[in-house]
C-alpha cells in the first residue's frame, strides 16, 4: 500500500511535537482495533511518550488476554479518566474506524476534543472524519496499516518491539479469521512474516483467541445451529436469531456470539449468513459473506450499518427478532435480483 509521503512526514511531526498522545479504539472493540491500538500505543511509549490506551466499551473475553489490556481506559468503567486522557491530548489516533460514531457513547468527547486526530484505517466510506487519514480498503486489517504506518516513522527499529509485534499480528490474524479472508495480498504475510521475527508464539496467539471460550457459549452455538439457522437456500442465504430469551437461558455473555454467524457459510449453496441478536430496546445483525454478495450494501441499505463487502453489521433500534427478520425476507428478493445481475 502506498502512503502520501506528505501525510507520513506531518504524522511524524505531529507525534514529535505532542506531549501528550491517546490511542482510541471503536465501540466494542475486536482483536483489530484493540491490536492495532495496542501497537500504536507501546510505539509511542517506546519512544518515551506519555501516551493513554482508551477504549469506549467492553471487547469479548477471548481478548482479554491481549498484552496491553491492563493498561486500557475505558469509558464505560471510568469516564473522568477516559475523559481527562482524551481532554489533555494534542493528538489522538483512532484505529480501526472512520467515523467518530464507532466510538458510541464516548463520540462526544471524542468529537469536542481540540488535539490533532490521526485516523488509521480500513473500511470502505471513509468519511472526512480526521485530519490526517491513511485509509485503505485493500489490505487486510487496520493492523496491517499500522505496520505500514509505524514502520515507516523515524527509527520505527527501536520501537517496534514484541508486544508491538503481538498486537499486529493479533489484529490480522483476527480480521482475516486465521488468514482465510482479505488475505490474498502478499504483502500480508510478508507483514506476518517480520512480525514472527520478533519471537512470537503464534499458537499460543491462536490458541488464547480461539479456545478461550465457555462451556455455555458452545452450547448455545449448538443449540443456534440445530434449532435456529433458518436456509433459504433460493437467495443463497442463512439467517438465525438469537432471542432475549436464548440468551438467557444459556446465561449469555458479550463475545458468546463471537464467530457464530461465519458458520452457516460452510454450508454448500450458502454465500450470506445474517445473524439477529434482540437486546432490550434494539435488534442488532452480523453479517457475512462469501463470493460478491455485498452484505456492506444490504447492511446500509437496509440495515443502519456497514462494513466491508463481506463482513458487515447493523442495527434496528426498538423492533423484536422477529420484526427485523421479516424486514430481511421482505427486501431479500431485490437485493438478491441486483446480486445476480438480474436487475
Ligand atoms: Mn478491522
Amino acid at each position: 500500500m502506498k502512503i502520501d509521503t506528505t501525510i507520513l512526514q506531518s504524522i511524524q511531526n505531529e507525534i514529535d511535537k505532542a506531549k501528550k498522545i491517546a490511542v482510541l479504539g471503536h465501540h466494542h472493540p475486536d482483536g483489530d482495533s484493540m491490536g492495532g491500538s495496542g501497537a500504536v500505543y507501546t510505539f509511542l511509549k517506546n519512544m518515551g511518550k506519555e501516551v493513554g490506551l482508551l477504549m469506549p466499551s467492553q471487547f469479548s473475553p477471548s481478548l482479554a488476554w491481549m498484552p496491553n489490556v491492563g493498561e486500557i481506559i475505558r469509558y464505560d468503567l471510568d469516564k473522568n479518566a477516559f475523559e481527562k486522557s482524551i481532554n489533555e491530548a494534542d493528538l489522538v489516533f483512532c484505529v480501526d474506524y472512520n467515523e467518530a460514531g464507532r466510538t458510541g457513547a464516548a463520540e462526544a468527547v471524542l468529537k469536542n476534543s481540540p488535539a490533532t486526530k490521526i485516523v488509521l484505517d480500513h473500511h470502505p466510506n471513509s468519511g472526512s472524519y480526521g485530519n490526517y487519514i491513511i485509509c485503505e480498503t485493500s489490505v487486510s486489517s487496520a493492523s496491517e496499516v499500522v505496520y505500514e504506518v509505524l514502520s515507516k516513522l523515524n527509527n520505527a527499529e527501536k520501537y517496534i518491539c514484541k508486544t508491538v509485534a503481538e498486537n499486529l499480528f493479533t489484529g490480522i490474524m483476527t480480521d482475516t479469521i486465521c488468514f482465510s479472508v482479505n488475505s490474498s495480498r502478499p504483502r500480508t504475510f510478508e507483514i506476518a512474516a517480520k512480525l514472527l521475527k520478533f519471537g512470537l508464539d503464534k499458537d499460543k496467539i491462536y490458541g488464547n483467541v480461539n479456545f478461550n471460550f465457555s462451556e455455555q457459549r458452545m452450547r448455545l452455538m449448538g443449540f443456534i445451529l440445530d434449532s435456529k439457522m433458518n436456509i433459504l437456500p433460493e437467495y443463497n442465504l442463512a439467517y438465525a436469531v438469537l432471542s432475549l430469551k436464548d440468551q438467557e437461558k444459556y446465561n449469555y455473555k458479550h463475545g458468546d456470539a463471537e464467530g457464530l454467524v461465519n458458520l452457516p457459510l460452510s454450508i454448500k449453496g450458502v454465500d450470506a449468513s445474517v445473524l439477529f441478536i434482540e437486546k432490550e430496546d434494539y435488534v442488532k445483525l452480523s453479517l457475512r459473506s462469501t463470493n460478491d454478495f455485498d452484505v456492506n450494501k444490504l447492511a446500509r441499505l437496509h440495515f443502519n450499518g456497514g462494513g466491508h463487502q463481506r463482513a458487515a453489521g447493523g442495527k434496528l433500534d426498538d423492533i423484536s427478532g422477529e420484526a427485523a427478520t421479516a424486514l430481511l425476507l421482505k427486501v431479500l428478493p431485490d437485493f438478491y435480483a441486483d446480486y445476480k445481475g438480474q436487475k
